[in-house]
């Protein structure tokens, strides 16, 4: 059996390359594991079937052989697991990848959502005008001890890891703005990334999935 994952067959045109399944299916391309996608409307994903597999009526969700799981860091951290192509062999570099993947779900993704509901969600909203300057603030100050960190090199640690692809997943989700095309670290860092063979695959996986209509 092909791993499953559960994945949107619609999605606002802001979302469309965006929405997290992305991250699974772009695991599964880096670790040469041929899967299949089911893609379900916004009603179907709220349905009790579905929230069997992801409480949250959320995707992307994800089944193989061996588990069901849900949530795209688990998701990726289990796809790592099989693969070198996403994981370094020795311990520490395997501890070291699973850092950095957590590191992109606790450490910048809290400062990019806050930032994105008032810039794409609430835009013009009297009260998100008010908030923007601030949050903007904490975003550009955490992406640049990111940078500092990236500065004079390719990746997070010496090779590609699952952490980066997490991590350049999450920072590429603020290409609306200029605050990663427009840096001059970042913007080369997710880059590198977007221009892996096993991304654009994933990516136009996705693009080609849809073909359902807005929810009625
Ligand atoms: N923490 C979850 C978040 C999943 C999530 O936010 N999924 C979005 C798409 S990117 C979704 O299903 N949105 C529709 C909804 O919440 O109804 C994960 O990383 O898997």
């Amino acid at each position: 059996m092909k791993p499953t994952i559960y994945a949107l067959n619609w999605a606002p045109d802001f979302a469309k390359g965006q929405v997290r399944d992305l991250r699974v299916r772009w695991a599964l391309e880096e670790a040469g594991i041929d899967y299949q996608a089911n893609c379900m409307s916004f009603s179907e994903k709220a349905q009790h079937d579905y929230l069997a597999r992801q409480p949250f009526g959320q995707v992307p969700a994800y089944e193989d052989e061996e588990v069901q799981l849900f949530e795209s860091g688990a998701i990726v951290l289990h796809i790592a697991e099989k693969s070198d192509a996403l994981m370094p062999t020795d311990p520490a570099g395997k501890a070291r990848a699973r850092m950095w993947l957590i590191a992109a779900l606790s450490s910048i993704e809290p400062f990019i959502f806050p930032y994105q509901d008032i810039i794409l969600f609430n835009a013009g909203e009297d009260w998100a005008e008010a908030r923007k300057p601030e949050a903007e603030k904490r975003l550009v100050d955490r992406l640049g001890q990111l940078a500092a960190w990236l500065d004079g090199k390719d990746y997070l640690e010496d090779c590609f890891t699952a952490g980066d692809l997490y991590m350049m997943a999450c920072l590429r989700s603020l290409d609306t703005t200029d605050h990663i095309s427009g840096h001059s670290i970042l913007g080369p860092y997710v880059a590198r990334g977007e221009a892996r063979p096993a991304f654009k695959r994933a990516l136009a996986a996705q693009m080609a999935d849809f073909t359902g209509s807005p929810p009625g």
